[in-house]
């Protein structure tokens, strides 16, 4: 087997001794654990850096001359300690603690019921929603006070989150009335974690959950960890992998697993956990893991009340079965519903939800990938349990840079859908390239299904309100590690805000969530913040059309998904080879999914059917995802087909160099260690962009038999050299997919 890397001597090797080396000694030295900023941005975006505007610095002084509020309990304490420490930080003077609520130039911080009845008739508290929140400016001749206050503890903790906020990102404070709500009930991070601190399709290090020293050995980084969801409105995490270990769920891991529950409970998080179908026969010594078995039913129940015993507000269990080789219903000649119903009903005396993943597809089943999760569960629609929650990828096939939404997406009306978008970028250059992935969140959740008219929008699906459910949410699956700045790429920390944002609220703008991380991340100087507002608003195009313009998809090398492997198609699965996606051939190249294909438009409502199946109304993005067409198609622009791939290719890779040149030009404006580490993963960023568009037009071109399109940089390398590349150690790969 050769090993080769695709560039003779790595960038990121060539700059490490100068800059780099001396960082990674303190690093080690553990000194910069505690520093806000700097390459390390331990503190995401919960830096409160001093105001740095004397105008609003005057005025929120003025607001804020002192604190009324009696903590009561763990989450109010939290709260407590937030606000004295961010506002202190914030305006460089720390609140007094007032005794009584009267008085001017305070903030008065109490749950609804506690606030002094002269307050509360003031205030349209009707308006409050559970763990929402109203942050209100009164003004009573020259005294003003402003009020936090909510039905109950969370919603205090998320105001009072959202009030250091406006502050950070320099909001004024006059007239403040902003009240508050979450859109979804369940707003989740799912960790791909394994017991043995590995982190499936992880980039940013080992896992944060060191399951050797708990429960004895309460890392501080939890509650970081916590306070940091806490600060978007996260209010549950699935600490274990989909592809999950029976272990977990046994006494001595409990134990651990309680210990981390006790962390998060302040912080308004539940914890969840997977759980494997098998585990009645791994670690409960029965011969059968069958549903409908009485013992196995009889096992889960006495697993769950023993979970519940230990953890009274456990959130529950999520479910990949039958999927990938993982054990579920199926092998017992049961369906997923059964499975599903059967787990619910063990939480359900506990209020346990359960999340079951639509995440299926078998190599047994000769249609069309993208079909078969609609076919598998659309028949069980209003067959579930009332606490069953179906998991659905934002797409049909995978987390691919751009993909169609899912067809499960408002056509499954009686059972509540959890939204699952992959934060981790396993299919988007892992943590060294910059892709700010709120744009691709923001464009599935706008997208309309039409399946009750015009605007039955994603978002409207997932938020519950297009069905009338009360139950809803979305999970991230999280790009989270033990890296110093916990994403690897620092700009990472954006997408992990960005889509807790959007979990809280689904219709929230991918531009001006940019923004707000900017600012409570890097600062507040008006021309850093548009610049880097704009690079971050322009990387989820420039991604796609480096690696898969057109509607392509699927074009990963093998097991690790790490760069270009189109040629693939000796994979013993047929749908796990790029072959079975691209279909290229000397006639042309596309999936076709029209009526004359699988006919997987035909799973879409009405409008949505049309629009993708018609040659003429079908987006230029999904052409090849719908249409198999011959290399010279004729394009709307006049181009061939096979013209304008190697004019997209060209434009991605001409995209991130123009995206380098915009961070270079912000040197001096930028903590010079951050500007360097993001300066360096865009130049890798560069090179693999270019590697993407040469494999894959070289390899292309054997079938199209054409020369490269003017204004396409010719491959530098030949196609076997491109085929050569083998990357044994890329991360996040699990062994046995190697
Ligand atoms: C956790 C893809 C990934 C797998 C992942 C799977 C899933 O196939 O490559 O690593 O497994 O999705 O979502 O279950």
């Amino acid at each position: 087997m050769k090993l080769r890397s695709p560039f003779p001597c790595p960038l990121f090797v060539k700059r490490l001794p100068g800059r780099v080396l001396p960082l990674l000694a303190l690093l080690a030295a553990g000194m910069l654990r505690a520093q806000p900023g700097g390459a390390a941005s331990y503190d995401l975006w919960l830096r409160f850096d001093r105001v740095q505007n004397p105008a609003l610095l005057g005025a929120y002084r003025e607001a804020f001359g002192g604190i009324w509020m009696d903590p009561q309990g763990p989450t109010q304490q939290v709260i407590w300690d937030e606000l004295t420490r961010g506002l202190g930080s914030l305006l460089g003077q720390s609140p007094e603690k007032r005794p009584t609520p009267n008085g001017s130039n305070l903030l008065l911080v109490a749950t609804a019921d506690k606030l002094p009845p002269e307050v509360r008739s003031q205030l349209s508290l009707d308006q409050l929603r559970e763990e929402g929140f109203l942050i209100r400016q009164l003004q009573a001749g020259a005294n003003s006070r402003l009020v936090l206050t909510a039905l109950e503890d969370k919603g205090l903790l998320y105001g009072a989150y959202r009030l250091l906020r406006l502050l950070q990102t320099e909001r004024p404070i006059a007239g403040v009335n902003l009240l508050d709500a979450p859109k979804t009930a369940l707003r989740m991070l799912n960790h791909w974690d394994n017991l043995d601190r590995t982190v499936e399709r992880g980039y940013a290090g080992a896992s944060i959950w060191n399951w050797h020293t708990l429960p004895g050995y309460i890392d501080p980084r939890y509650a970081d960890y916590a306070r940091a969801n806490a600060s978007l409105g996260i209010n549950a995490t699935v600490v274990t992998n989909v592809n999950a270990n029976a272990l977990v769920l046994t006494a001595p891991y409990l134990e651990k697993v309680k210990a981390l529950a006790g962390v998060m409970r302040p912080y308004g998080i539940r914890l969840f956990l997977t759980a494997r179908f098998s585990a009645p026969i791994e670690i409960g010594g029965l011969a059968t893991a069958d549903p409908l078995d009485p013992a196995v039913i009889a096992w889960w129940q006495s697993k769950a009340d023993e979970i519940y015993a230990l953890i009274p507000d456990f959130g529950g269990f999520v479910v990949k079965a039958n999927s990938e080789g993982q054990p579920g219903p199926q092998n017992y000649g049961r369906s997923h519903l059964e499975g599903a119903n059967m787990l619910a009903d063990a939480l359900a005396p506990h209020g346990g939800l359960l999340i079951w993943r639509a995440f299926v597809y078998s190599e047994h089943d000769p249609t069309d990938r993208a079909k078969q999760a609609y076919s598998e569960f659309l028949p069980y629609d209003g067959q579930f349990r009332d606490n069953v929650l179906l998991q659905v990828k934002n797409g049909p096939i995978d987390f691919q840079p751009r993909e169609p939404v899912h067809p499960l997406f408002g056509a499954m009306k009686k059972t509540p859908l959890v939204m699952e978008f992959q934060i981790t970028k396993e299919y988007l250059g892992f943590a060294t390239h910059l892709v700010f992935l709120p744009k691709l969140f923001e464009e599935v959740l706008q997208t309309d299904t039409w399946q009750q008219g015009e605007g039955s929008t994603v978002a409207r699906v997932v938020d519950g309100s297009l069905y009338g459910h009360t139950l809803s949410g979305m999970a991230g699956v999280a790009n989270i590690g033990s890296d110093l700045n916990w994403t690897g790429h620092p700009f990472g920390q954006a997408d992990w805000y960005g889509f807790g944002r959007l979990a809280w609220d689904p219709g929230l703008k991918a531009g001006a969530l940019a923004e707000e991380w900017i600012r409570s991340t890097l600062g507040n100087d008006p021309e850093m913040v548009e610049t880097i507002k704009k690079l971050l608003l322009d990387s989820r195009e420039a991604v796609v059309n480096y690696m898969m313009p057109l509607g392509l998809h699927h074009l990963f090398d093998t097991g690790h998904h790490y760069g270009p492997g189109p040629w693939v198609g000796n994979l013993s699965r047929p749908e796990w080879n790029p072959v079975y996606y691209h279909q290229a051939s000397p006639e042309g190249v596309g999936f076709d999914r029209t009526p004359t294909g699988s006919n997987a438009v035909a799973q879409y409502a009405l409008p949505l059917a049309n629009k993708y199946g018609n040659l003429d109304s079908c987006p230029e993005e999904f052409l090849l995802w719908f249409h198999h067409l011959p290399w010279d198609y004729r394009m709307k622009s006049g181009a061939t087909l096979w013209d304008a791939l190697g004019l997209k290719y060209q434009e991605g890779v001409e995209s991130v160099r123009q995206i380098t040149a915009t961070w270079e030009s912000l040197q001096g404006k930028i903590e010079p260690e951050l500007y360097q580490q993001v300066q360096m993963l865009l130049n890798i960023q560069q090179e693999e962009a270019r590697w993407w568009k040469d494999a894959c037009m070289r390899y292309f071109q054997t079938f199209s038999k054409l020369p490269f399109p003017e204004g396409m940089e010719p491959p530098q390398h030949s196609l076997e050299y491109y085929q050569s590349l083998k990357f044994p150690y890329a991360p996040g790969t699990r062994p046995s997919w190697n």
